[in-house]
Formats: C-alpha cells, sequence, structure tokens
C-alpha cells in the first residue's frame, strides 16, 4: 500500500521531470537518433533516481514545491540511467531483448544506433549539467553536485561495477566482499549520487550530505536484493524478465549467494540501516515511505 501523501508527490515529481526531459530531448536532426535516445528514456522508467534527488532536495530545502533549480540534475541522472540500461542490454553484455516489457533499444534500432544513443545520452547529460552550473554562475555546490555524479557513473560506480559482473560471470564469486563491492558500484552509487546532489543543490551542510550519501548507499542495496529476489519469485509480475534468467546464466545476485530467506533478512537490514540515519530529520518522512514502499514492491 502506498501512502496518499508519497503517491501525490511521486505523481508531481514525475510529472515535472517527464516535462523537463521532453523539453531537453526534444526532436532533431539526425532524426534516427534522437528517435533511439527517446525511445528509451520514454520507455517507462519509474524515475526513481530523480525523485530520490527531490526528495533529499525537499528533505534538506523543506521545500514542498519542485524547485526549477534541482529538474537539470534530476533529469541528468535519469540520462545516465537510461543509457546504463540500454548498453547493459546490447549484445555483448547481457543480450536481453526485453526492458520494461518492450523490444530493447538494439532489437528496434540495431545495434550501432543503440551504442550510440547511450553515449549519446551520456554526453547529453554532462551537456546539461555544464549548462546548469553556468546558468546558476558557478555556484560551487552545483559543480560539486555534477562532479559527484559524474564519478558515480564512472569506473569508481557504475561502470566498474559492471566489470566486475562481466569478469565474473559464469562463475560463482565466492567472495562477499566483491560481491558487495560489485553491487554499491552498480547499483548503490548512482542511487547515492541521487540523494547526494539533491542534498547539494539545496546548500546542506557536509554531515547531512554524508547522512543522504549513507542513506543512499543502503537503501542501494536493499533496493538491488529485493530485485534479485523479484526475479526468482516475482517472474509472473516483473515485467520484461524471463523466468530465472540470471540464475540459468550464472549470474551473481544475492539470492544465489544467500539464498531467498537470508537475502529477504538483508533487505531488511539495508533498508533499516537507511531509515535510521535520516529518521533524525524532520522532515525526512517521504523518503522513510519511499524506502519502505520500494523494499516491500512486487515488480
Ligand atoms: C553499461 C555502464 C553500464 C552499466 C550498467 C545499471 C546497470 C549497469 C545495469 C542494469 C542492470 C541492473 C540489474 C542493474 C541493477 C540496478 C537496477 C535494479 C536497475 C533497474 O533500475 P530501475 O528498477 O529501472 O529503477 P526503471 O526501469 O524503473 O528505470
Amino acid at each position: 500500500m502506498i501512502n496518499m501523501e508519497l503517491e501525490e508527490y511521486i505523481n508531481l515529481s514525475q510529472k515535472k521531470v517527464e516535462e523537463h526531459l521532453k523539453k531537453i530531448l526534444k526532436e532533431r536532426s539526425p532524426e534516427i537518433i534522437y528517435q533511439a535516445m527517446r525511445y528509451s528514456v520514454f520507455a517507462g522508467g519509474k524515475r526513481l533516481r530523480p525523485l530520490l534527488c527531490l526528495l533529499s532536495y525537499q528533505m534538506v530545502s523543506k521545500d514542498q514545491m519542485v524547485d526549477e533549480k534541482i529538474l537539470d540534475i534530476a533529469s541528468a541522472i535519469e540520462l545516465i540511467h537510461t543509457y546504463s540500461l540500454i548498453h547493459d542490454d546490447l549484445p555483448a553484455m547481457d543480450n536481453d531483448i526485453l526492458r520494461r516489457g518492450k523490444p530493447t533499444n538494439h532489437v528496434v534500432f540495431g545495434e550501432a544506433i543503440a551504442i550510440l544513443a547511450g553515449d549519446a545520452l551520456l554526453n547529453l547529460a554532462a551537456e546539461v549539467c555544464l549548462d546548469w552550473i553556468l546558468s546558476y554562475g558557478c555556484e560551487k555546490n552545483l559543480v560539486r553536485a555534477a562532479k559527484y555524479l559524474f564519478w558515480a557513473s564512472g569506473v569508481e560506480g557504475m561502470i566498474g561495477g559492471q566489470v566486475i559482473d562481466i569478469t565474473n560471470s559464469g562463475h560463482n564469486i565466492k567472495s562477499e566482499d566483491l560481491l558487495f563491492d560489485m553491487h554499491l558500484k552498480k547499483t548503490s552509487r548512482l542511487i547515492q549520487a541521487s540523494c547526494v546532489c539533491g542534498a547539494l543543490v539545496a546548500g546542506a551542510e557536509d554531515d547531512i550530505i554524508s547522512d543522504l550519501e549513507e542513506y543512499g548507499k543502503n537503501l542501494g542495496l536493499a533496493f538491488q536484493i529485493r530485485d534479485d529476489i523479484l526475479d526468482v519469485i516475482g517472474d509472473s509480475k516483473k515485467v520484461g524478465k524471463s523466468i530465472g534468467k540470471d540464475i540459468k546464466e550464472k549470474k551473481n545476485t544475492f539470492v544465489t549467494f544467500y539464498g531467498l530467506e537470508r537475502a529477504q533478512q538483508l533487505v531488511e537490514h539495508y533498508s533499516n540501516k537507511a531509515i535510521d540515519v535520516i529518521k533524525k530529520y524532520d522532515n525526512s518522512k517521504l523518503l522513510i515511505e519511499l524506502t519502505n514502499y520500494l523494499i516491500n514492491r512486487e515488480k
């Protein structure tokens, strides 16, 4: 069950992010590349990372409205997330034909255009961030936010996590540290960056930024573990995934490492850790509700 206030906030923020992404991604020429970029950006993603960015901003600024100042970086995060999914689905990586219940980018546009569409989204994210920084007179916190975002998406983050994943698929990871390192980089980093960017744009002090960073890191783990569980128990509900695919292909997931029961305990452990670090803040109610909603999701 989703709380009414959270549902309203999710609807409002999704609408704002959607409008902003449409402005950023107007169709130009060459048509095919804009079509490929728009196809995946508007394919029905949850917009979780922009939402976390907006809610973290709101926790610090106590501003109930969606401020224009946060929308550029929130949208840039979604562009980076989308690029990572397009590339992750490619034949050279996961070789998936469905994402969010629809044919993947390379199935529709061909491999070369899908690679370029991913690259173009990453470039566009950088351009959006730089224009944003310039339009606010190079405020230091905005520069810090953009730097954090690109650090989190790079080799110390998402790309590094993907490398660990690819180089270990086909055999079981034996080390708990490596399993966590992989998921902290691949999944948590961009989620924690969403929270840190929100806090930075709201002008938070360093201790609040660290708390939101810790929140995002633990939420990212809980979210990934729940995702791994849903891949096993929720296949009929989880759109666009084939049954037990990760297990068949010997992907290293929290479920293959720990089994279902322990994995579910870990979801609770890391979501509690996430909540514990932000519950002292007056305005953290919606972030806490979102955490509970995400870890109980069925798809
Ligand atoms: C190719 C550089 C590169 C990285 C790929 C993010 C990623 C790394 C791979 C995607 C596959 C995967 C299972 C990632 C774990 C994180 C995750 C559960 C992503 C899906 O995020 P959602 O559920 O997606 O927010 P939607 O569809 O709602 O946008």
